[in-house]
């Protein structure tokens, strides 16, 4: 009787439970980062050698065939009538948004824009990892507009190739700004017309004295060609008035005793500072800034502005007002670190939140003058800082930072009175005293970048980290294709 009892009292359990929510929810899509919308309905197709794309033209159709090439291996072919169509159509959400819809006829990606369809193309691949597509009914748009990866090439330096497959794996987790530091204390990366000296000898080391290396102008423009087919705009950083030892040492009349410093191979920060008042400053600055801002695609020159100890505060604003007006002459809108905001910021200003050093208050001087906000904390999105103890590289300083660190948190809430319509975006950064080959790179990026991906592009209400890890999870098996050394969280259930 009692047994009979327990029977009936646990039947009643269990039909309580399942009934509580309606049908048990399905699992989620394995996508990062996830879109705005997805309803799953009716079947699906499955992928074959051969299958057709059908796209407005052969470059965003070719992302479609190569994407798919490097994901699954299946080769698919451009040309009419396919069964994979990619339409423009105005009636579309936003620059970037997209609806893709599969059904066991095929898929259709429509965008109001190719850039659009290009953020589409990335579900796509995803969809279709193991060849069979489900059935799915997809509205997309990002969160914020900005969703950038910095990349440190002046500590340690990344020949083009490697930095072009950075822009690969951004581009797969739509992401849309590559903001390269290309100076530093220890390194000069970009080529400056008539100031050869700064890559001749503040291009020619590292961190730990390795050689160094330089973009000429061509290979400069080649990287923003190949981002901007991405949909990837290059903000390219001269950092200023610090972290300048590299062009100090190039340039003798840039220091006020007109005595260069050896070249700088450590990795302190704070040290070297151009000198404020002297006309040459002020005469190689604009020079540089203008050269680089005339061969800069985008909207966007970073002039640093970070961690300054050398100089009084008067000094530091003279300096960085002197630059940010060399960008605005050259019809560029600034954007620089935090620190900036103790000086005056011209109309269209971005600054970059990195936390440290009185980060809140900056920022709220920058957004009390107009300015706009990309959010970096250091404590979540520096991809330098080690995953926990054991990691092989990183730096600590900012704490260690597992996945979830840098998934869990929401930037509309970050800092007090700046809220979403403040908010630019989000920024991650690897600093590299640390990093020395590709592999590192990666393994610091994997699988935070995705991570800090789906931080910028998806709805916050759509957010929770153990969902995210069960999409993240299967994902993995692509990174194995591509050949990324991953960090294999202990948060993830790796397959
Ligand atoms: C702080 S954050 C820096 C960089 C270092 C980094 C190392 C910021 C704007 N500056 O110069 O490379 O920490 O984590």
């Amino acid at each position: 009787m009692r047994v009979v009892w327990r029977r009936l009292l646990l039947g009643l359990v269990i039909s309580v439970t399942s009934c509580g929510s309606g049908t048990p929810a399905e699992p989620q899509l394995s996508l990062v980062p996830y879109p705005a919308s997805v309803t799953r309905q009716g079947e699906g197709f499955t992928l074959a050698s051969g299958d057709v794309v059908t796209a407005p033209d052969a470059t965003i159709g070719g992302f479609v065939v190569s994407g798919v090439l490097a994901d699954t291996g299946v080769e698919l072919a451009l040309g009419a009538g396919g069964r994979i169509k990619l339409d423009l159509d105005a009636a579309q959400a936003g620059p970037e948004g997209y609806e893709l819809t599969a059904d066991e006829n095929g898929a259709r990606i429509s965008a109001a824009t190719v850039e659009g369809l290009f953020r589409g193309v990335q579900t796509l691949r995803q969809l279709a990892r193991d060849r069979t597509v489900p059935g799915v009914r997809i509205s997309d748009r990002p969160r914020f507009r900005w969703r950038g990866a910095m990349l440190d090439v002046a500590r340690h330096f990344r020949p083009v190739e490697d930095v072009k497959r950075f822009i690969d794996l951004m581009a797969a987790y739509k992401l849309n700004v590559l903001h390269l530091h290309l100076t530093d204390d220890q390194g000069w990366r970009v080529a400056i017309p008539g100031r050869p000296e700064l890559t001749e000898v503040g291009g020619s080391t590292e961190v730990g004295g390795g050689p160094g290396g330089f973009y000429t102008v061509e290979q400069y423009m080649d990287i923003a060609a190949y981002a901007g087919l991405r949909f990837i705009t290059v903000v390219p950083e001269i950092d200023l008035p610090g972290h300048t030892n590299a062009a100090l040492a190039s340039l003798p009349e840039l220091n006020c005793d007109g005595v260069a410093p050896e070249p700088y191979t450590g990795i302190k920060v704070g040290f070297s500072a151009l000198c404020p008042g002297k006309p040459e400053t002020e005469r190689f600055l604009t020079k540089v800034l203008t050269e680089v801002a005339l061969r800069t695609v985008g909207p966007y020159v970073h002039i640093g502005g970070d961690e300054v100890e050398k100089l009084s505060d008067a000094e530091y604003a003279q300096i960085v007002e002197q630059a940010a007006h060399a960008v605005t002459a050259n019809r560029k809108q600034v954007v620089a670190w935090q620190e900036a905001g103790k000086t005056a910021l011209p109309p269209g200003s971005l600054v970059q939140y990195w936390q440290t050093n009185g980060g809140p208050e900056d920022v709220e001087r920058a957004v009390a003058q107009g300015a706009r906000v990309i959010m970096s904390p250091a404590s979540k999105v520096y991809l330098d800082m080690k995953y926990d103890d054991t990691t092989r590289i990183g730096q600590t300083w900012a704490g260690t930072t597992e996945i979830d660190d840098a998934y869990d948190w929401d930037p509309a809430t970050l800092i007090d009175g700046v809220g979403e319509d403040r908010i630019e975006g989000v920024e991650m950064a690897l600093w590299t005293e640390t990093v020395v080959t590709l592999d590192d790179v990666e393994h610091l990026a994997f699988p935070r970048l995705p991570a800090v991906a789906e931080v910028a592009w998806t709805p916050q209400g759509e957010r929770s980290f153990d969902a995210f890890a069960a999409r993240l999870a299967p994902i993995a098996t692509v990174w194995d294709r591509w050949g990324v050394d991953y960090h294999r969280s202990p948060r993830i259930t790796w397959p």
